[in-house]
């Protein structure tokens, strides 16, 4: 039944197109090499992570988010940023097809894991915006790098994009409810809304600062 639906909303060529054909196999294949690029940047996390337990006794990450595009956000970001849609240039004009957030528990452990995925010698940082540093006037705060990936398939190495957006619990607390609200259109107080965002965010930026400050405070005293 809802396969029939489907078809019946098909451009009539649609099935034995073979330009439809092939384009649906190029997408699938680009899908592929983002796919196994997260799954290679996330191994690289949980190892660096557990390294970093064994060696400090606690751990960086407190939990970990991926995900691909979905086709209508890649063509919503073309259309939006007027890119030239075609399966040879895409991946070098968009490079976050691939997403993975690393959350972590402190604002010092954004740089440590910074640190250690930089210090990884088959990983290329590509691009840096610090916005924990320098936030976005809406009150947004993550650091988000690009890397570039190397990916092994049957066709040979290929240098993949991802872009990771490290943040705190705090920081991902705040961007998730902002998210939210930009993704609604029809609530009735926005502005409002946006304006005790705003404000929230500096509350945000402070317990972040406080509870490092804590933190620095209980192991620099349990070393005494
Ligand atoms: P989703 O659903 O998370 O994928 P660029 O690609 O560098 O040309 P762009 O895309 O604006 O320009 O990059 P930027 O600033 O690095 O932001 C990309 C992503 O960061 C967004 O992805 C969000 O995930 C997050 N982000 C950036 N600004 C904000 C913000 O003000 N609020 C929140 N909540 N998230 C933000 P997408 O594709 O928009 O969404």
């Amino acid at each position: 039944m809802a396969n029939e639906n489907i078809s019946q909303n098909l451009p009539a060529q649609f099935p034995n197109d073979p330009t439809s054909l092939k384009a649906i196999d190029q997408f699938r294949a680009l899908m592929l090499n983002y796919r196994s690029a997260v799954q290679v940047v996330e191994t690289k996390i949980h190892y660096l992570d557990q390294e970093y337990q064994i060696q400090n006794g606690h751990t960086l990450v407190d939990s970990l988010q991926s995900r691909i595009k979905s086709p209508e956000s890649i063509l919503e970001k073309v259309q939006r940023k007027q890119l030239d849609f075609n399966f040879e240039t895409l991946p070098g004009q968009m490079h976050d097809i691939a997403g993975i957030r690393i959350i972590v528990r402190f604002e010092d452990d954004i740089l440590s894991m910074e640190r250690r995925l930089e210090k990884q010698p088959d990983i290329r940082v590509l691009k840096r915006k610090d916005y924990v540093a320098n936030p976005k006037p809406n009150g947004y705060r993550s650091l988000h790098l690009i890397l570039a990936v190397p990916v092994f398939l049957a066709a040979g190495m290929k240098e993949v994009t991802v872009e990771v957006q490290i943040r705190t619990i705090a920081m991902n607390f705040w961007a998730s409810l902002e998210h939210e609200l930009s993704y609604k259109k029809n609530v009735k107080h926005q502005d409002e809304l946006r304006r005790e965002l705003v404000a929230k965010a500096e509350l945000v930026r402070q317990l972040d600062e406080d509870m490092n400050g804590i933190k620095n405070q209980i192991r620099a005293e349990e070393n005494i």
